[in-house]
């Protein structure tokens, strides 16, 4: 069962069963199918199930294959590598496009079942609105919003800073000359830069043990063995590149400044984040609103080097892939609140995971005072939480722990309404759908 790394799709509780389709909709929705035979041809997919109850809830997962008239042509059970109360199953099937989809919704609403995984099916046609289907097709992916700048907005601390902004404007240059498969460009930081680095990295370094999540700590004592998170310079992000790739998988790539949500998420679903490359002006080293990449450097990249932690940020990407426009505004929403700015409790006692808490201290400080109002994590009400991205936020959501905040989150993103199921094809590289019309 290990041998093929899919893109696990987490079951919803029960309360989302909703979410699924009713009887209704599935007659409409095969009765839209334009050529009858694709409803009627049957086809072989492998599923994985993560069974929470062992063998007890497996007889229900038959009977369940059987409702959608299923013929299980494989069966495989073990226990499950990270907790053995769980159950792995590999279940091989054959039938029609349509009652496969309704059965992974249909599991996926079973609160025996952790995870569901699809791992592979031949034959599947494909209309869908156009996204990366491969790394090499995220040199398309490279929109910037028009927020923050130097150059547009005069309480830009760099607006009046003519050198700064010629500083910008180089690196920026250089990202947007950046293609698929270059090694990531060599930037010479200045001594300013540099200053910068060290002012930011010092406090982070000193109020992380206490603050943050004991994930974000274990990786950067790991950074800091490998030579990489040193006061005194910048990290080159192809060092990062290449530290990162050895824990997870993960790899940068170089972003001219903030991008659309749609194509930062998209690239998450290849395990690439992409990354800027410029220093927050030296005026104000402790808050930005804007990325830089001291925030994508201490931050973002610590948790990147997180096994578990980078499958969900893979898994956030491939639930963006094709999704519509309120849904990738949703997953932004959700996004933002947790994996930028979330809160969790490590022992009964509140801890910061997000990103732009861990690179500004400024707003670390703020968020774990009184001042701000803290709500439970939850990623329904979440995702409609308005946000401003200028100021130290009013609102932070904290979850019960950061297995929670990751755990809940997924459920969530199980219950987008998104025609299709995508994996990621780790030996080919290449995202691969299973659509339902
Ligand atoms: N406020 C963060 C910082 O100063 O490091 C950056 C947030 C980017 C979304
Ligand atoms: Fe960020």
């Amino acid at each position: 069962i290990d041998d093929v790394p899919v893109q696990k799709v987490e079951q919803q509780t029960e309360e989302g069963a909703d979410a699924g389709l009713t009887e209704e909709e599935i007659i409409l929705q095969n009765a839209a199918s334009e050529n009858p035979d694709d409803d009627k041809a049957l086809q072989k997919a492998a599923l994985v199930l993560r069974l929470r109850e062992g063998m007890s809830s497996l007889s229900r997962v038959l009977k369940t294959i059987e409702k959608y008239s299923g013929s299980i042509c494989h069966l495989e059970t073990r226990p499950s590598k990270p907790d053995s109360n769980q159950l792995d199953v590999l279940v091989k099937v054959e039938m029609t496009r349509s009652n496969l989809l309704q059965l992974i919704k249909s599991m996926r609403q079973t609160a025996s079942l952790a995870t569901v995984s699809l791992l592979g099916e031949d034959n599947m046609s494909v209309k869908t609105p156009w996204f990366p289907r491969h790394a090499s097709e995220l040199d398309n992916c490279n929109h910037l919003m028009t927020k923050y700048e130097p150059d547009l907005d005069m309480n830009h601390p760099g607006f009046a800073d003519k050198e700064y902004r010629a500083r910008r404007k180089y690196i920026a240059e250089v990202a947007f000359a950046y293609k698929y498969g270059d090694p990531i460009p060599y930037i010479d930081y200045t001594e300013t830069e540099n200053k910068t680095w060290q002012a930011v990295f010092k406090t982070v370094k000193e109020l992380m043990p206490k603050h943050a999540c004991s994930e974000y700590n274990r990786a950067f004592a790991k950074l800091e063995e490998a030579g990489i998170f040193v006061p005194e310079h910048l990290p080159q992000l192809e060092e990062m590149n290449n530290f990162l790739k050895g824990q997870t998988g993960f790899t940068l790539r170089p972003a001219a400044g903030l991008l659309t949500s749609r194509d930062f998420l998209a690239s998450l679903a290849f395990r690439i984040f992409q990354s800027t490359q410029y220093v927050r002006h030296v005026n104000s080293p402790f808050h930005t609103p804007e990325p830089d990449c001291i925030h994508e450097l201490l931050g973002h990249m610590p948790l990147l080097a997180d096994p578990s932690f980078a499958q969900f940020s893979q898994e956030i990407g491939l639930a963006s892939l094709g999704a519509s426009d309120e849904e990738i505004e949703k997953l932004s929403t959700v996004y933002w609140f947790t994996v930028e700015f979330g809160l969790c409790k490590e022992k009964g006692v509140v801890k910061a995971y997000g990103a732009g808490l861990l690179s500004a201290y400024g707003e670390l400080l703020h968020a774990l005072s009184d001042k701000p109002e803290h709500r439970p994590f939850e990623p329904a009400s979440t995702a409609i939480q308005p946000y401003q991205d200028q100021e130290y936020q009013p609102v932070y959501f904290v979850a019960e722990s950061f297995e929670d905040a990751k755990d809940k989150f997924r459920r969530w993103v199980s219950t987008m309404s998104r025609p299709f199921e995508v994996r990621f094809n780790p030996h080919t590289g290449r995202v691969e759908m299973l659509d339902s019309v």
